[in-house]
């Protein structure tokens, strides 16, 4: 058994220094949100695998080289007859960074049902998916959907991201395909402008008055449909979480920020590890912090995240409580 299985979209990544329509050079990494949290599950010393399909093109043999280098294992379809997809991420200014994706007919994007059940039939403790996956076509819709049913069906926990893509599919779609999915999850995590596009607080007028705020109506729906636990993710304002005994809050961890971008797999692969660990929802929260501060404060999607050794240096000791 492995600790944690994730599937998804793994791309390469041209990073570039300064406006793309400037040219000048490029930097060549891998990205994609599953394997952004694969790396930092796999670095805190959990037993995670990664699948997904790449194409028969260096582009592909790269991404399979790194993942495979932090320890992860891969479940992989090389498909001769598609390509790997390409983003560029472009550093437009200090603040302000631009995602221009080459992605559309992918191998990545035609992960199945097949590529599932091959995955699923190591057993993973926590199955991680994410929301960008059903906008990639509709086969990698089927498959997620699959996965997340099969999953549920089979008592293997499901995290679900719900990382919304606005460049991939409109709100309204991704509220129809996420919205009856959310329900399989036993950790859904969600940015705080993402959560309308999961649950709907439907609730009456003298119902909804009983939360003190729209986002505990939308997790308290959630909650209802037999959610575990509802993160809710709020960048440099810190994360919190809605479960059945209440709503819990923890600030972010003050560093400075150079590079945002993988931020939020980040936390949710320390919130993940801890899980793994056994820890309780502080617990979760405060290692999410921490590794989400890592992902801000050091460049790259992935590059900089902790080992477990090393979440002592912003804060946190190996077990994942403050100093
Ligand atoms: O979460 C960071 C991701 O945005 C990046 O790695 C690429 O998965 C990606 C996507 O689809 O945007």
């Amino acid at each position: 058994a492995v600790d944690l299985l994730t599937f998804g979209e793994s791309m390469v990544s041209l990073r570039s220094a300064g406006p793309l329509s400037a040219g000048g050079s490029l930097a060549m990494h891998v990205a994609g949100a599953e394997s952004n949290v694969a790396v930092g599950v796999a670095r805190l010393g959990h037993t995670v695998t990664w699948a997904g399909a790449v194409g028969a093109d260096p582009h592909g043999e790269f991404i399979l080289r790194q993942l495979r280098s932090e320890g992860i294992g891969t479940q992989c379809r090389v498909d001769p007859s598609r390509s790997t997809g390409v983003m560029f991420l472009e550093q437009r200014t200090a603040d302000v960074t631009r995602a221009f994706y080459y992605r559309a007919g992918s191998a990545g994007s035609t992960v199945s049902r097949d590529d599932v059940d091959s995955a699923l039939a190591a057993g993973p403790r926590v199955l991680h998916l994410t929301g960008i996956t059903p906008a990639l076509s509709p086969e990698a819709r089927k498959a997620f959907e699959y996965a997340a049913e099969r999953a549920a069906a089979d008592g293997v926990a499901v995290s679900l991201d719900v990382n919304y893509r606005g460049r991939l599919w409109t709100r309204d779609e991704a509220r129809a395909v996420l919205g009856p999915i959310a329900r399989h999850a036993s950790i859904l995590i969600a940015s705080d402008d993402e959560l309308d596009l999961v649950a709907s607080a439907a609730l009456s007028g003298s119902d909804s008055l009983a939360y003190d705020d729209a986002e505990t109506a939308l997790a308290a729906s959630l909650l209802e449909q037999g959610v575990g636990e509802v993160v809710v993710k709020r960048g440099s304002a810190g994360a919190g979480v809605h479960t059945a005994s209440g709503r819990f809050e923890a600030p972010a961890v003050a560093v400075t920020s150079i590079d945002t971008v993988g931020a939020g797999d980040a936390f949710t692969a320390g919130y993940l590890s801890a899980l793994l660990d056994g820890e309780d929802v502080a617990g979760r929260l405060q290692r999410g912090a921490v590794t989400g501060a890592f992902a801000v404060s050091t460049a790259g999607d992935w590059e900089g995240l902790p080992s477990r050794a090393e979440l002592a240096m912003l804060g946190a000791t190996a077990s994942g409580t403050t100093q």
